[in-house]
């Protein structure tokens, strides 16, 4: 590592001095994503794996993630010698899927059918149904992620998905899966778990295979392969399939004031910057003082330089801010502007400013005792959200991701009174005569016309 990510810093700016508007923008920005030159790579992988189904799968597990597998399929029940954890592992995983059920439980719609009677004799309803088929992928790699796997499936069995398919390559080391994620596709009940990752694994899910079932909805995070097979799945009439939503690197923002905990604050940004190299990391502090600043900045060097993963650490925080602020306003409305995934409150008063001040955001830690970690694994909020801005217009995965509205009307001869009318008028001013027609036959014969 160099001099300056040896030294953990983030850059400073002066957010309140407009000389620095240009600098704040740049602090803002995320970096350019380069989707089209992924998409070359991942198109033949997503032809071959249309075209070989089961064949591809094994060849491609073998050549990414470098095990050889007899079937590409693990079909439940699972085998317990593959899910094999510890007391404490199993009670960490009970304990936060309950959490996590509990929270997306109470998403569910309060009444089976909603219904409004719009005008006189026209009842209008809408009512939830599960989608069918949901393929959750879990990446593999260095990181062991159970908490994706939760917090992917824990909704999908909420909502009442029929079939629940994991994807998740196995361990280069061991040839297995993850034994911590087979548990918890077990205790979701998942269908099978699908022994690829990448873009193999998002293609054999959204157009099936001879053993892996088409699914209608892909969700998951991964890596650009993934976002890459995703994208392209749903702009596919063939697959007919839809995702969650663009994923870009994860990223936090932490607002802090004088009186935050400077320890807390650090291991906040640092949680977030060990993710990967290209994690967003900002902090906003309000109307800090020299020394206030200073203690943030040791206290991020003191843990950063103790983290195993502290060289990715580093090269986090060599392209992150820290934005300094007069008023608690000031922050809000970058934080705002930003749209970040994760915005952490280290404020005075934190709860005072949630929702009213919290325009665009993924999920809102709120107060000192509250960090991000909890809310990754076992609070039971959900910790797959929109990145890269998204959080303008996306939620994060909830109960309802996993579902489709479904609406309905009941329209009574009362009801062809109230807006028989209004619905010929307006069919024939667009020229559209059997549309009319449909309202005047039904008119005519009940005399109403
Ligand atoms: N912070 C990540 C989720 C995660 N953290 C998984 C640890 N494991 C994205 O929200
Ligand atoms: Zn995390």
């Amino acid at each position: 590592a160099s001099a300056i990510e040896e030294s953990y810093k983030m850059e400073i700016i002066n957010a309140n001095d407009s000389a620095n508007a240009q600098l704040i923008k740049k602090a803002l920005t995320r970096p350019v994503q380069k989707t089209a030159d992924i998409m070359k790579l991942v198109l033949p992988i997503v032809q071959q794996v249309q075209k070989d189904g089961d064949k591809a799968l094994i060849e491609l597990t073998a050549k990414f993630d470098g095990v050889k597998l007899d079937s590409p399929v693990l079909n439940a029940p699972f085998p317990q010698e593959l899910m094999n954890i510890s007391d404490d592992m199993k009670k960490a995983i009970d304990l936060s899927i309950s959490n996590i059920e509990k929270f997306h439980a109470a998403q569910l719609p309060k009444e089976k059918v909603m219904t409004v009677e719009t005008a006189p004799g026209v009842r209008c309803s809408r009512f939830a149904k599960p989608i069918e088929n949901v393929g959750l992928y879990v990446p593999g790699g260095t990181a062991v992620l159970p908490s994706t796997a939760m917090m992917l499936g824990v909704p999908a069995k909420v909502a009442g998905c029929s079939n629940i398919i994991v994807a998740s390559p196995p361990a280069r080391a061991t040839g297995k899966l993850t034994p911590e994620v087979v548990y918890v596709a077990h205790k979701i009940g998942a269908k099978c778990i699908v022994m690829a990752g990448g873009a193999q694994a998002v293609t054999a899910m959204a157009y099936g295979t001879e053993s892996v079932l088409k699914c209608d909805k892909i969700l998951g995070p991964g890596n650009q392969f993934v976002t890459a097979a995703k994208m392209h799945v749903q702009n596919d009439t063939q697959a007919l399939c839809s995702i969650d939503m663009p994923a870009g690197p994860s990223e936090v923002l932490v607002i802090a004031d004088e009186n935050a905990d400077a320890d807390f604050v650090a291991s906040d940004l640092l949680s977030q910057a060990e993710h990967g190299v290209d994690s967003q990391v900002i902090l906003i502090g309000v109307g800090l003082s020299k020394d206030k600043l200073n203690e943030f900045e040791a206290a991020v060097k003191k843990q950063a330089e103790v983290l195993p993963r502290k060289e990715i650490v580093a090269k986090c925080l060599a392209h992150s801010y820290i934005l300094l602020v007069d008023t608690y306003e000031e922050a809000f409305d970058l934080s705002n502007k930003y749209a970040p995934e994760h915005l952490i409150l280290q404020i005075d008063d934190a709860p005072k400013y949630v929702p009213d001040y919290v325009e665009n955001a993924g999920s809102v830690f709120v107060g000192a005792l509250s960090p991000e970690s909890c809310g990754d694994y076992s609070s039971g909020t959900n910790h797959t959200l929109p990145t890269y801005g998204y959080a303008r217009q996306y939620s994060g995965v909830n109960t309802a991701t996993f579902q489709k509205f479904i609406t309905s009307q009941d329209v009574s001869e009362e009801g062809l009174k109230s807006i028989g009318k209004a619905v010929m008028t307006l069919a024939a001013v667009e020229g559209l005569e059997a549309h009319r027609n449909a309202v005047q036959v039904r008119m005519d014969k009940l005399g109403l016309l």
